[in-house]
């Protein structure tokens, strides 16, 4: 027997335990090591556990690639086969489920007789958030036990069930509350001897009348999952449970399957899987590098950013100091957070004691008395480098000689904040994104001086406050907000060309960004960046294009949805509308600019913005601001509304192929100037048939 799959008796009770740490995966081996106990005489009915932290989580992802690197589009992962021998066998097998038993694990539980399950466990075919629909029974079994819409629903949406409705449903036949193993030996003496009941078998769930079922499912999807091929080939999938005999259904599934494996959406999903956990394996921070326990921390400032961030430290049960300059922005403050939390509350996501709890751990003040007890200092002031600088002075006197200081800036020089303390090793960028107690980026930006200590500290601090961390270089806007300056920058620019502003929001939408970029600005304040462009003095370069549309708008008092105004008007339910006030200003800039009106389609919109994404992320990537390629992508699918099954900008730029990418910069470089002059990367991996995401492993394979 495969030692990925360890045997044990207890009595005439055979115990299977899974043994592929961390998550048991079924990697090759695991599924043959289970199916091969049916040839054992001794025992009379079999338990399938987890070792570990977990029953089975699924399918080995990794050997997804394979199969798809491999083109052969006719070898499925082969996983069903298995399932059906342990479905057949003479002897009754029970699955005990503790931890998650996703993906093919469930399906492994559901081809086992019978389900016991542990009071934390979760179950789930969490597969269409990898592109994918289950592949190995799970649409053709969920609904025999679970019945037909709770199976569409968990199949095309994805989400995890806990282990009382599980048992609701019927997907489980027992809740265990203490000792699993016993639980499920005891199940399995229950029924040994007896015939094993088999879910393909069963039908009571499938009749009945689902062409609601399928038709609102599918409008959900189409909403919800805007452009996925995956949720609509689950329903499909279920819908063929119900339409066909078992193993014809069977058959259908591994075509869908086979179909979403090769689409470039799983790929590029299962690209974000990967990629949200290789961020944080960062290679210039050593695996020994001792990250400091943060127990408390202080955020300066209560602002939207301020008492967002408070409310990240209180959700992960970090108590907080939240400081203001006068009682009454302090109390708006906090009463923004406990409305917020009531939201919450309201809506279902977690109960009033909750609420209170984490409203407990955030403590107001006024002053620096009680900041000597924080292990993280958090800046979250007005973007102002001689502000900032100022507050980064004083939290070098009133803060502990160990704690970090740490500035939530989106665009300011991390070393002249460092510069103004004594310890610029302990200085360091947390970059949280609006509203930071929902976004799921934190862009930690490292300035020269910054010590490993203190990256390992910030990035382990961010896994711990449940946020996706990813080390930048120091540099104006970082890596998010330096790529978004020439994304809407041309988004701009087409306006003033003849784009029309919804088409240019439209155009970016439908190729799958959360908004268009002019709606985003109106959203995040248009105030902000045309500070920033006046801190840094930009209207006094000539000597390349300068948008002018935004910098009115600003000038006219609209900053956006605050006011009501910025690209669209806005009403009290801040729903947009078109501003012919906006057309007027269009118009002048137009004049202002040379330009005369010209038609402009999605496609030319769509290759403007997102190849200025691109071109300059080649340039951060050169300059080493960013580590990999990767580090890119879950920055713009985590922090920017970057759809994430197109993977991120990088991953996108490869799929399209580097050479088309860089002829078209080149092609915008003829028509519009230095401001699209190709990155040297792009062109260097374009001339050798490279990618961004292969240049990472090369370059590092060189060094
Ligand atoms: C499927 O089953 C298709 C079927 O229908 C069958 C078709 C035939 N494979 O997340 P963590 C790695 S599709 C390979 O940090 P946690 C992960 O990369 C699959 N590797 O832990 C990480 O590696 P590293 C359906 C996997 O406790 C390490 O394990 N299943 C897999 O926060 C620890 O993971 C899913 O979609 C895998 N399946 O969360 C489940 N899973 O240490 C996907 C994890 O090198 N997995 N790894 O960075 C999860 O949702 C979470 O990992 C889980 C644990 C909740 C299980």
């Amino acid at each position: 027997m495969s030692e990925l799959v360890l045997k044990s008796c207890q009595g005439a009770v055979g115990v299977l335990t899974v043994n592929n740490p961390p998550v048991n995966a079924l990697s090759p081996g695991v599924p043959e090591g289970i199916a091969e106990f049916a040839g054992d005489g001794t025992i009379e009915a079999v338990v399938l556990i987890g070792g570990g932290r977990t029953f089975i989580a699924g399918a080995d992802i990794r050997e997804f690639g394979k199969l798809t690197a491999a083109g052969d589009r006719e070898r499925g992962p082969g996983l069903e086969g298995v399932l059906e021998k342990i479905e057949n066998s003479g002897k009754p097998v029970v699955a005990a489920i503790h931890g998650t038993a996703f993906g093919g694990g469930l399906e492994t539980a559901m081809a086992c007789h019978y389900r016991v399950m542990a009071a934390g466990a979760q179950v789930g075919q969490p597969e269409v958030k990898l592109g994918l629909i289950p592949g190995a029974g799970g649409t053709q079994r969920l609904p025999r036990l679970a019945g037909v819409a709770k199976a569409v629903e968990m199949c095309a949406g994805g989400e995890p069930v806990k282990a009382a409705e599980a048992l609701a449903a019927g997907i489980v036949d027992r809740v265990a509350e203490g000792d699993l193993l016993a639980a499920a030996v005891e199940m399995a003496r229950e029924v040994a001897g007896k015939a094993p009941r088999r879910t393909r078998e069963l039908k009571e769930k499938l009749g009945g009348d689902w062409e609601g079922v399928f038709a609102a499912a599918r409008e959900g999807a189409r909403k919800k999952q805007r452009n996925l091929i995956a949720p609509l080939a689950a329903i499909e999938a279920v819908e063929a449970a119900v339409k066909l005999p078992f193993d014809e259904g069977i058959r259908r599934e591994a075509a869908l399957f086979q179909d979403c494996l090769f689409s470039e959406q799983s790929k590029a999903l299962i690209h974000v899987f990967f990629g949200e956990r290789e961020v944080a394996k960062v290679p210039e921070i050593p695996k020994d590098t001792a990250a400091m326990e943060v127990k408390t921390a202080a955020v300066v400032g209560a602002g939207t950013m301020g008492g967002g961030i408070a409310m990240v430290f209180a959700n992960a049960g970090i108590p907080v100091l939240l400081k203001e300059m006068d009682a009454e922005a302090l109390e708006r403050g906090m009463a923004t957070i406990r409305r917020n939390y009531e939201n919450s509350v309201k809506k279902g996501r977690f109960s009033p004691e909750t609420m209170e709890q984490r409203l407990g751990l955030i403590r107001p003040v006024l002053t620096f008395d009680a900041f000597h007890e924080a292990d993280i200092v958090i800046e979250a002031v007005y973007e102002g480098l001689e502000l900032k600088k100022k507050v980064f002075s004083e939290l070098n006197t009133v803060s502990r000689r160990e704690a970090i200081l740490a500035s939530n800036t989106s665009t300011l020089d991390i070393d002249a904040l460092g510069e103004a303390t004594s310890r610029p090793e302990k200085v360091i960028g947390t970059h949280f994104f609006s509203p930071a107690n929902v976004m799921r980026l934190l862009e930690i930006v490292k300035g020269q001086k910054t010590s490993k200590e203190t990256m390992a500290t910030a990035m382990a601090l961010a896994k711990r406050l449940g946020k996706v961390g990813v080390l930048v270089g120091n540099c104006r806007g970082f890596v998010g907000n330096r790529m978004f300056g020439p994304y809407r920058r041309e988004a701009q620019f087409l306006v003033e060309e003849g784009a029309a502003v919804e088409a240019v929001d439209e155009a970016l939408y439908e190729f799958g960004m959360a908004m268009g970029p002019l709606a985003t600005g109106d959203l995040a304040g248009l105030d902000v960046g045309w500070r920033i462009r006046k801190e840094f003095g930009d209207a006094a370069d000539t000597s390349v294009r300068q948008p002018l549309i935004e910098d009115r708008l600003c000038e006219m008092g609209r900053f956006g949805q605050k006011t009501g105004e910025g690209w669209y008007r806005y009403d009290v339910q801040r729903r947009a509308s078109h501003d012919e006030k906006v057309d007027r200003v269009i118009a002048e800039c137009r004049k202002q600019a040379g330009l005369t009106a010209r038609a402009i389609g999605a496609a030319e919109i769509v290759d403007r913005t997102i190849y200025a994404l691109v071109n300059e992320g080649a340039r951060i990537l050169e300059e080493g601001i960013a580590g990999r390629a990767v580090d890119i992508d879950m920055i713009y699918v985590t922090g920017y509304g970057f759809p994430a099954y197109r993977g991120g900008p990088m991953w996108y730029a490869d799929t399209v192929g580097l050479r088309k990418v860089y002829e078209r910069v080149a092609e915008f470089e003829k028509e519009h100037g230095r401001l699209w002059t190709p990155a040297p990367l792009l062109k260097q991996l374009a001339a050798e048939g490279g990618t961004f995401a292969g240049w990472r492993a090369e370059r590092r394979a060189a060094g």
